[in-house]
């Protein structure tokens, strides 16, 4: 309780906060998260064979399938309370940036405005060769073709091995210089360069502070930990704010 406390009272002095979340705020809406999406079907695979470019040049049906499976997993879930609860808090505070590494969508689907997609967005598609983004539809057994130049079609997400969109880099590297307040959700840390984005907090002498049932690399760089699931601890938040 004395952490919640403590936090609530930090958003209140805050007057830039940046918030970076991962997979596991979007595991209680179902969606797996990075680490365990190789259920069934996908056992066979680690997600750094399928999302990379390597993978899709090697075999592009596999990987557009499973694209596709979590393209239908996403579409079936719903945004759970810790993006309601995020949303609120980003409309209540009024200076917080999101920064997502989840590319499903959930949080513009609760509401959040302004969301800097680091990694993609499943619902977008690129023509592969001119990396335009193309309307084409997705539900099906092997890449489309671009209806422009005829070349295969890719998700619109950022695969291993390829830089992080300019403008969503430039927007998340100036929120997290910018802040004062640094909250990382439901991630693992592991991946660079969002993982980078709390040591750029921490290293401008920012509160660092992390929501995940679990430890990460990060937890002992914390200033703050809140041990509890995203929906929990972002709706019990929401509440010690208002109180
Ligand atoms: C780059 C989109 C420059 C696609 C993703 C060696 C060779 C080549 C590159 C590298 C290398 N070493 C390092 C790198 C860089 C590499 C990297 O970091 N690799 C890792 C594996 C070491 N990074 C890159 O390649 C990046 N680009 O560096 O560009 C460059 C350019 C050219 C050549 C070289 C470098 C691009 C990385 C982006 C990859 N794309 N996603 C897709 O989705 O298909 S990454 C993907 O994995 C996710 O987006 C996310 O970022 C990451 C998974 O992390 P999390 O979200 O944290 O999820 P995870 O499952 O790991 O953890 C879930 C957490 O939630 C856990 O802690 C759990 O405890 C917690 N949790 C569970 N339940 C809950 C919960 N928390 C709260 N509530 C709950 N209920």
């Amino acid at each position: 309780m004395k952490d919640l406390t403590e936090l609530a009272r930090a958003l209140r002095e805050a007057t830039h906060v940046c918030v970076l979340t991962g997979s596991g705020i979007s595991a209680e809406s179902g969606v797996p998260t990075f680490r365990d999406a190789q259920q069934g079907l996908w056992a066979r695979h680690e997600p750094t064979d399928l999302a990379t470019p390597e993978a899709f040049a090697r075999d592009p049906d596999t990987v557009w399938q499973w694209y596709r499976w979590r393209r239908r997993l996403v579409a079936e879930a719903e945004p759970n309370p810790g993006h309601h609860a995020l949303a609120e808090l980003a409309s209540w505070h009024g200076n917080l940036a999101l920064i997502t590494q989840n590319v499903d969508g959930l949080h513009q689907r609760a509401g959040h405005p302004d969301v800097i997609e680091f990694h993609g967005n499943i619902h977008r598609n690129l023509c592969h060769r001119e990396g335009k983004p193309v309307t084409v539809d997705d539900d099906t057994e092997r890449p489309p073709t671009c209806p422009q130049c005829g070349a295969p079609v890719r998700p619109g997400v950022v695969w291993f091995g390829e830089s992080i969109p300019q403008k969503a880099l430039d927007a998340a590297l100036d929120a997290a210089g910018s802040c004062e307040l640094f909250i990382a959700i439901g991630t693992s840390a592991t991946v660079y360069p969002a993982a980078g984005l709390a040591e750029i907090a921490r290293d401008n002498g920012r509160s660092v502070v992390e929501i995940n049932p679990d430890a990460t690399p990060m937890s002992d760089h914390a200033d703050l930990i809140l041990r509890a699931p995203a929906g929990e601890a972002l709706s019990a938040l929401l509440q010690a704010i208002k109180d």
